[in-house]
């Protein structure tokens, strides 16, 4: 009687070693992990402190130009997803410097990338031949597909976070990059026209002549100065969503979506003593400390928070924020790719 079962695995496993050499795999050993009840990330939670990534940051500087490494970033790969550059499973994110008087070549990609500002002012990323300048906390995108390079003329080292879609881009095996022949693209207007041009609610008119920007990703500048003031004009007078506390997205004034094709992007204001209510959602998600301090409860474990800390909090893991300081939150995530998918969820506790 017990012989049964014994045989039928011997003789399974006969079948699948012969079938092996011819590339069939039997779906009925695999199932239930192809196809989980609900989302089962391998990613983990993790922080890292900005203090300490830093320190090796500011080591590499020593040992390799920006020129030379292309470039200098230490990847923030997420301790679950070791080998594969990944953050979360869809994103990437990295903390790159750029020593005074560097530059870092120009080139594009199919991928999307976002600038968070950690440290350092007045170096800046030019897109398609525009500067931003860039100040701490800023936000300054490179969208796929679009030429940019980065130079620091300032006597300080400049250190901000980049967030791309890689992983995304790699698990459609759709990426294409290219060279430009100079270290940086000819100048192709004044720091700061994009934003003057697309960064208040309005877009030039145009009698059909095309603008020298992209019709679907104009703008590229999302200052801290903007979307600090408005975060705070809204704690001032808004009603403060339970579960998020005051939250802001960064939109595209082409069409009042995300930020980019892929990648959402948010600000939020927690009050002093304010605690969040619990909330998952299916985008596994990359934050920056801005301001303040606090903790953060993720499936139930706590993670203490100061500033400029950079931490995850994979998909569908429960989150809660208690703010011991006014906390302010920078976070990006595939949110915008999953709705286009039809798989964002969202489950408010
Ligand atoms: C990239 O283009 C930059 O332009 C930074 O600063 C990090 C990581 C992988 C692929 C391209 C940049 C990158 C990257």
């Amino acid at each position: 009687m017990t012989d049964r079962p014994n045989d039928q695995r011997s003789q399974l496993e006969a079948l699948y070693a012969e079938m092996e050499p011819e590339s069939l795999t039997p779906l009925w050993e695999v199932l239930h992990a192809l196809v989980p009840r609900e989302p089962d990330s391998s990613a983990v939670t993790h922080r890292w402190r900005y203090h300490n990534a830093r320190a090796y940051l500011l080591r590499a500087g020593d040992l390799i130009s920006a020129e030379q490494a292309e470039r200098r970033v230490l990847i923030l790969e997420n301790p679950g997803l070791k080998g594969s550059s990944s953050a979360t499973s869809s994103l990437y994110a990295g903390l790159q410097m750029i020593l005074p008087g560097e530059v870092a070549p120009c080139h594009r990609h199919s991928q999307c990338a976002l600038r968070f500002v950690m440290e350092g002012e007045g170096a800046f990323t030019a897109v398609d031949g525009e500067k931003a300048i860039m100040r701490p906390f800023d936000l300054v995108l490179t969208p796929g597909g679009q030429w940019h390079d980065h130079g620091n003329p300032t006597s300080s080292p400049m250190i901000w976070l980049d967030g791309l879609d890689i992983p995304t881009v790699r698990h459609f095996d759709a990426g294409f990059a290219e060279k430009w022949q100079e270290p940086a693209f000819p100048e192709t207007a004044p720091p700061g026209d994009t934003l003057a041009r697309y960064g208040h609610n309005m877009r030039p008119m145009r009698g059909g002549v095309a603008d020298r920007r992209p019709a679907h990703q104009p703008l590229f500048h999302y200052p801290y100065a903007e979307w600090r003031a408005a975060l705070g004009n809204m704690a001032a007078t808004a009603e403060i969503d339970p579960h998020l506390g005051h939250a802001l997205e960064f939109i595209n004034p082409a069409d009042g979506g995300s930020i980019m094709p892929t990648v959402s992007a948010h600000v939020r204001l927690i009050p002093q003593g304010f605690e969040t209510r619990a909330r998952r959602s299916t985008d596994g998600s990359i934050y920056v400390v801005v301001e303040g301090g606090g903790t953060a409860l993720i499936d139930g474990k706590p993670l203490d928070l100061a500033e400029r800390d950079i931490f995850i909090v994979p998909s569908w893991k429960t989150v809660q924020f208690a703010a011991s300081r006014p906390l302010v939150l920078f976070g990006f995530s595939d949110k915008t790719c999953q709705q286009k998918l039809h798989l964002f969820k969202e489950e408010l506790l």
